[in-house]
């Protein structure tokens, strides 16, 4: 039974993940892999927020690569990366070396047990020191082939092309002899790459298939959504009619966006595909009353955003800022454009809208013209943090802050006139200068309370006068000030309080 099993296997393409520190050069190396002058999803340069899965040939050979995101926002997408994958790769700035997301990486690949290449990228730099990077490594027990130990490691440039080649070369002897097997004849099943909403085309998922075919017209289930297949598109964006494992596919027909790193299977119907709908997924996403958030302050949130991925990294992301003082509220958190309902659910409970690589659409924004919510448009998570770090401390109290300056002995009271003196005195420490506050003390008593209107010398303004100095100064404040009264001279700063 088994033997007739076997007779059905057949080599699959393997699976790659890049992984590394954010701007090491993961994508760079993957359009350099391509080198098909396809333009790439993203400019080099520009941060990576999604899972990208693309296909690449080499003499005749197929192999997968999946780019992950470098940011630290982004470790639920490494870690899924990873688990589908065959084999890694770490790709490592060879100027920059070892850094907190090299390390996180390397953790990753050893929990997924898969066979790691080490990638010196940025070579062409003359700041690349390689001998160092292989220090490093080897801190984290990660002895290359030079050093003694077994683990690949290949010199590449992702701008100049070095070493790319090599790359491939290692890619498909490792691939050999991990004997990568699949069966095109039992029922196709896979997972969930990457999903989003796209406005127009709808739900639109990237899955990659373990076993089976896949074809047009297939009933596809996850635990989060199901669907009828309308169309599929291969990583260069061609339709195609069918495809088969380790082959990256982008999927139209789901009836909503399937969870990602769900698994999918083919069913006969879409009644049978209903029942392996999880009833509990629901839980999945309300994340939010944390009973761990205890400010007194509330500030609530709508998150729109582009697909599942970008929702948990930034819902991620939120929920580690420091929430003792404000805490932030995610009433609703989905993919798509912000629509009417959000305005309205907004202006009902004060919400501030995030739109993170969304649009707002026609009708949102026309309604917004009255009612004037704050939406945030955001495309880099980062910076949205900054901001919601900077609102949520707009909402604490200032908080002020006194600076003792000084004291004053004060000479001769020249003039009272309502709540306003002349009065003469002498600096006996520090100084005075424009836009102070005033205690004047009698016999070590505090009596009274103003503030510096003006300061003089011989009838002329001046700036400031500092001890051993005389003065004259206008005073605005609740008590006749007498001779012989100490003047405390300071401030009160209000400071922003931080989170
Ligand atoms: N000189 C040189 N620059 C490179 C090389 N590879 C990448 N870069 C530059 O390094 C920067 C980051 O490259 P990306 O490919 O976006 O890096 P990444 O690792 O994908 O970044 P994230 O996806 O945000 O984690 C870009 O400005 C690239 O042009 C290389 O081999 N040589
Ligand atoms: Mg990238």
């Amino acid at each position: 039974m088994i033997e007739e099993k076997n007779k059905n296997l057949i080599p699959r393409p393997p699976i790659i993940v890049i992984l590394g520190h954010i701007d090491h050069g993961k994508t760079s190396l993957l359009n350099a892999l391509r080198q098909s002058g396809f333009t790439a999803e993203k400019p080099g340069g520009a941060i990576t927020q999604h899972i990208g899965a693309f296909e690449v040939e080499k003499d005749g050979k197929k192999i997968t690569f999946i780019d992950t995101p470098g940011h630290e926002a982004f470790s639920a997408m490494r870690l899924r990366g990873a688990k589908v994958a065959d084999i890694a790769v770490l790709v490592i700035d060879s100027c920059e070396g070892v850094k907190v997301q090299t390390k996180e990486a390397i953790f990753t690949i050893k929990e997924a047990k898969i066979p790691m290449i080490v990638v010196l990228n940025k070579i062409d730099k003359i700041e690349a020191d390689p001998e160092r990077v292989k220090r490093e490594l080897a801190q984290e027990n990660i002895l290359v082939e030079s050093m003694g130990g077994k683990v690949p490691l290949v010199k590449v440039s992702a701008k100049t092309g070095q070493g790319i080649l090599e790359l491939l070369e290692i890619i498909l002897l490792i691939t050999e002899m991990e004997d990568l097997k699949t069966s095109l004849f039992e029922t196709a099943e896979g997972i969930v790459i990457e999903s989003y909403l796209d406005n127009l085309a709808g739900p639109n998922a990237t899955l990659i298939l373990s076993k089976g075919i896949l074809k047009i017209g297939d009933i596809v289930g996850t635990s989060s959504s199901v669907g009828r297949i309308k169309n599929l598109e291969d990583s260069y964006g061609l339709n195609i009619q069918k495809v088969e494992p380790s082959t990256p596919v982008k999927v139209i027909g789901f009836e909503n966006i399937p969870i990602i790193g769900d698994n999918f299977k083919i069913f006969s119907s879409l009644e049978e595909a209903k029942n392996f709908l999880s009833p509990t997924l629901n839980i999945l996403r309300s994340n939010t009353n944390d009973p761990n958030k205890t400010g007194e302050k509330v500030l609530n949130l709508i998150l729109k955003t582009d697909c599942l991925g970008s929702t948990e990294a930034v819902e991620g992301i939120l929920n580690k800022l420091p929430q003792e003082k404000v805490v932030l509220k995610i009433l609703k958190s989905e993919n798509g454009e912000v629509n009417e309902s959000d305005i309205k659910l907004a202006k009902t409970f004060n919400a501030l809208i995030l739109a993170f690589r969304v649009k707002i659409s026609q009708i949102a924004q026309s309604l917004n013209e009255r009612e004037r919510i704050r939406i945030i448009e955001f495309q880099v998570i980062y910076e949205m943090v900054e901001k919601i770090r900077n609102l949520m401390e707009k909402m604490l109290e200032p908080e002020t802050a006194r600076v003792n300056l000084g004291k004053l002995k004060v000479l001769v009271n020249f003039l009272i006139k309502q709540n306003r003196q002349i009065v003469g005195g002498k600096m006996i420490e520090g100084e005075i200068k424009k836009g102070v506050s005033i205690e004047v003390m009698r016999n070590e008593e505090l009596v009274g309370k103003g503030r510096l209107i003006n300061l003089q010398r011989n009838k002329k303004d001046i700036e400031r006068a500092s001890k051993g100095e005389e003065c004259g100064i206008l005073y605005e404040g609740n008590i006749n000030i007498e001779e012989g009264d100490i003047l405390i001279i300071y401030t009160e700063e209000r400071r922003k309080r931080e989170l």
